[in-house]
């Protein structure tokens, strides 16, 4: 397949000011008919017209209302000797019934979807399907009245009606010009949930939120978030919604998250229903962020959009980071930047040490899907956040105006954001472009030297970035501050350093003590840290250090240290053993929970996952890292085993329940503490954790419990089995709720795991044709480091197994599946040997997907 380059990006030849769609919905098919009115770009020399098109039945082609010669080929339409502006007309015939990739317009239970970011439009009709490309659309859509009674496309109802054999029709018009990747259409059977926002300027938008029917009262509290959005982007950034109707509609069947097509967001109904008996309060949270990230898009991707797939950052970095901070406004700052810092580490640092590492900004791709990843977005935001860091809050906020005041309605790139802050800030963020275009993760060693006799502590930073293609140094926004060995902060130490060489020395004057530095404060880059501090600094910051992240941090790297210790120590036949003084700090931690609240304490109390771990160790043995971390956690629930059932016993929520960050703060703790508990497996424990389950009057309550007991390792545990059992009977109806069930059963650390899996594959709950439920077990499974990555090789031979059952039906979901063997090169020969046979097995494949193939030919080079 053919690699695509950024250096070889031109200009379209030529633009499309109008699109009109009529869409008629048939037994047969569905056929559009095409009106676009065509001009030639005056800045490109003459070229003629090409447009995508993929599995497109071609009926017709007209210019100006006469027939016209094309050539088509199975994936372009070019059209020869055009007048200078034109009209073009086509009529296709499409099949989305049979669409199983879900790119494009397609089948789902109750009607029809569609999804066009990044290149779904050109499988619904002829077009120039690139996001430099603006126009203006009209959709006319016609279906059976009763089986679709609602049709829907962006913009405002225009005009509707019935027509002959019990059919309708209704038309649409978006106001704003937008690239085709925002177009979409539904029609449907489907309950509507509405409501209005006022703006700050007056304008009342009418909401609505679409979801199968029976399903409106699981969508109140996405009713609520966005609203919640429309008045954050008000306040903090002077936003309001520009259109008269902004509707959210929810499916079952979607690759992705949610997408922000203009006025007419489709979404994953995982990040939209929800109620508290089937949503936990991570459900609740995830569905105001990732309502807010569409709403958020509505300017920061779709007023100003890409000019190109490489620019994928430009919209999705800074969306993310937007969202990031509503919700930190909306819940619970510090805990939300401990959990993206976790999330950054479990998914993006490994995917930037691994053989798909690329710089936020790609040079090139073989397929642009394969590029919606954790370094496009989550290290995309931390980019835009260390942006904020460097210039100030009110710089960033001054920078925004500016960007929007340059270039609203114009498709851009990456460099036109950075100098639309560096013209509101006066910055200068030319060595800062260097994160755009690197991969992997930078290395800040630090070291630290105080002197007595001039009470001066230096601390020289060192960078190094072996993924990088040259060795010049990045600017990196290194926020520190000093404390004394009894924890006090020292006066004036607080400081924002920016490295900017290879190596670089600061000085803190006026230290009378050798201090505890505190380096990265709120992970103010996106690095890893080497810096030889001593436990008893560690613990000292653990305890005292005022930025909540450094001080969950601090913990992190105690742990870290202890596990990896460990994992080597069991790896040798020996036993490991663990200092009191981390037990004592844990056992801290657990009484301050008032003071340090409950959400806090149980982060802090949660130890870094085997995943994030193993990014630590050059060749990883994951049974070993898995015991060793085992180990520790029953370590600790021995060693406070009272402090856990106390506060298991006295954290209850009594009130009502409702996702507040307060609430659901103390159930964490006490779901933290129960998991705690059954580290040693008896009767009474899995009693207590069988008690939960079936007393829950929520689904977080009644998921942990069930997460705990589907961890028992003992053949016979009835508890274990009855829940599950019970879980499924009572749940088989909601299928985000079976989606869980999947899912606790494939993350399960029980050594028959692969088994269950391979078990439920064949289960009635399971379909090869639903992305959650493939992500819920198989590609969930993937991240299982222990259980997949079993010594015989047999979770490699079943992810190719999946793989290649899927690559075909739905690539993109099976390109994601493929990932899961990223990290192969890490472990040792024998497992090494496994999987590059599962790999090669699946390359190998006659007609493989080009989205398997990009990844699985990376993987395997
Ligand atoms: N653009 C979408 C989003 O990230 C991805 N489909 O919101
Ligand atoms: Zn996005």
């Amino acid at each position: 397949p053919q690699t695509i380059y950024l250096k070889d990006y031109t200009p379209p030849a030529w633009l499309v000011d109008t699109v009109d769609l009529d869409v008629s919905i048939e037994a047969d098919g569905t056929v559009v008919s095409a009106t676009q009115t065509l001009r030639r770009n005056p800045a490109v020399a003459d070229q003629p017209l090409v447009l995508d098109g993929e599995e497109l039945e071609t009926l017709a082609v007209s210019v100006d209302g006469r027939e016209h010669p094309y050539l088509a080929s199975a994936t372009s339409l070019t059209l020869n000797d055009l007048p200078a502006s034109c009209t073009l007309r086509t009529v296709v015939r499409i099949q989305p019934d049979n669409n199983t990739r879900l790119s494009g317009m397609y089948r789902s239970k109750d009607g029809y979807f569609t999804q066009c970011e990044a290149q779904g439009f050109r499988r619904i009709t002829w077009f120039m399907d690139r996001p430099d490309v603006m126009s203006t659309y009209t959709v006319t859509l016609h279906a059976d009245r009763a089986t679709f009674p609602v049709l829907l496309a962006n913009g405002n109802p225009v005009a509707s009606g019935d027509e002959a054999n019990g059919r309708h029709w209704a038309t649409w018009a978006d106001p704003f010009r937008k690239p085709a990747y925002l177009f979409a259409l539904v029609a449907g059977k489907l309950d509507v949930l509405r409501d209005t926002f006022r703006t700050a300027s007056g304008r009342e938008v009418q909401l609505a939120i679409y979801v199968e029917p029976g399903k409106l009262d699981q969508c109140p509290h996405a009713m609520a978030a966005l609203k919640k959005s429309m008045k954050w982007d008000e306040e903090r950034f002077g936003l309001e919604c520009d259109l008269d109707h902004y509707m959210i509609v929810a499916v079952g069947d979607f690759n992705m998250g949610a997408m922000e097509n203009k006025g007419l967001n489709i979404f994953n109904t995982k990040y939209v229903l929800a109620r508290p008996d089937v949503a936990t309060d991570v459900d609740f949270e995830n569905i105001d962020r990732v309502v807010a990230h569409e709403y958020f898009h509505n300017w920061t991707g779709n007023r100003v959009t890409c000019r190109d797939w490489f620019q994928l950052s430009l919209k999705e970095g800074l969306t993310v980071f937007r969202d990031q901070e509503f919700g930190a406004d909306l819940h619970n700052r510090q805990t939300a930047r401990i959990r993206e810092v976790r999330g950054l580490r479990a998914a993006q640092f490994p995917e930037d040490a691994g053989p798909m590492a690329h710089p936020i900004r790609p040079e090139s791709f073989v397929e642009i899907n394969n590029f919606y990843t954790a370094t496009v977005y989550e290290k995309g935001a931390e980019v835009i956040r260390m942006i904020q860091t460097l210039i100030g809050r009110d710089a960033f906020r001054a920078g925004m105006d500016e960007y929007f005041r340059r270039h609203d309605g114009q498709a851009v790139t990456c460099e036109d954001f950075v100098a639309a802050m560096a013209a509101a800030s006066g910055f200068d963020f030319t060595q800062f472009m260097r994160w755009y275009r690197q991969p992997g993760t930078p290395r800040i060693a630090a070291d630290g030297f105080w002197d007595a006799d001039s009470a001066s502590y230096t601390l020289t930073l060192s960078q190094s970035n072996p993924r990088a293609s040259d060795d010049a140094p990045y600017l990196i926004p290194v926020r520190v501050a000093l404390f004394a060995a009894d924890g006090r902060l020292l006066p004036g130490s607080e400081r924002l350093l920016q490295l900017s060489a290879s190596s670089q020395s600061f000085v803190f004057e006026n230290v009378a003590e050798e201090p505890v530095p505190s380096l990265l404060r709120d992970f103010s880059a996106p690095v890893y840290l080497d810096f030889d501090d001593t436990p008893e600094q560690l613990t000292v910051l653990l305890a005292h250090e005022s930025d909540p992240f450094n001080a969950w941090e601090a913990g992190q790297r105690l742990a870290t240290r202890l596990i990896l210790a460990a994992s080597t120590e069991i790896a040798a036949g020996r036993t490991p053993v663990w200092p009191a003084s981390f037990v004592d700090a844990a056992r801290q931690l657990l009484q301050s929970h008032a003071e340090r609240g409950a959400a806090f304490v149980a982060e802090a109390l949660t130890l870094p996952g085997e995943t994030t771990l193993a990014e630590l160790i050059s060749v990883v043995d994951p049974d070993a890292l898995h015991a060793a971390r085992n180990s520790l956690s029953r370590h600790l629930a021995e060693q406070l085993e009272n402090e856990f059932a106390g506060l298991y016993a006295s954290l209850t929520v009594s009130e009502a329940y409702t996702p507040s960050s307060e609430h659901a703060g103390r159930r964490a703790l006490r779901n933290l503490c129960l998991s705690y508990l059954v580290e040693f497996d008896g009767e009474a424990v899995r009693e207590l954790a069988f008690k939960q389950f079936r007393e829950a009057d929520n689904m977080t309550d009644q998921f942990a419990a069930l997460a705990a007991l589907a961890n028992i390792n003992a053949a016979d545990c009835r508890q274990r089995d009855s829940a599950l059992a019970e879980f499924y009977a009572r749940w088989q109806d909601e299928a985000l709720v079976v989606d869980k069930w999947l899912q606790v059963q494939s993350t399960s650390r029980r050594p028959d795991t692969l088994a269950t899996v391979k078990a439920l594959t064949a289960h009635p709950a399971f379909d090869l044709g639903n992305p959650n439920k493939i992500y819920a077990l198989i590609r969930a499974f993937g991240a299982n480091l222990v259980r997949f990555n079993a010594a015989d090789g047999s979770g490699y031979a079943f992810m190719a197994e999946q793989i290649l059952a899927l690559h075909d039906r739905n690539p993109q979901v099976a390109s994601r599946l493929a990932r899961c063997f990223d990290r192969w090169k890490k472990f040792d020969a024998g497992r090494q040997a496994h999987a590059q046979a599962a790999l090669r097995r699946v390359r190998d494949h006659q007609g493989l997907s080009r989205d398997v193939l990009e990844v699985v030919t990376r993987a395997l080079g």
